[in-house]
């Protein structure tokens, strides 16, 4: 058996890649009639803000349409926004979460 008849090996390893899963924003959105006392109560208790962050946020969101939330797992983010706009339902307001990738 010569040299010749073994088998080259591949001269690159290929080094398998794993893809970062991608992270999502949770968006809060403005409307005309939910309260901002009532915003800031939502962060708060679905987002575990504090009072001073929680309103920081609403008022981002009052004055240039819609404010980042929070930026992490897309299963969490849409689980949190539901979860969000629904509290906002069960209190009659059209309050809105939405999510969408962050880039
Ligand atoms: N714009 C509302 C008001 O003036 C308050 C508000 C702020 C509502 C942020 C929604 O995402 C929102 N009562």
């Amino acid at each position: 058996m010569s040299d010749n008849d073994v088998a080259a090996k591949p001269k690159t390893r290929s080094k398998p890649k794993l893809q970062r899963p991608k992270l999502y924003k949770v968006i809060l959105v403005n409307d005309d009639y939910t309260p901002r006392e009532f915003v800031v109560m939502v962060l708060k208790a679905v987002f575990r803000m504090s009072e001073e962050t929680g309103y920081r946020v609403m008022m981002t969101a009052h004055k240039l349409g819609t404010s980042v939330v929070v930026v992490c797992a897309r299963d969490i983010a849409e689980t949190k926004a539901k979860e969000a706009t629904d509290l906002g339902k069960e209190g009659g307001y059209p309050l809105l979460f939405t999510t969408e990738p962050e880039e």
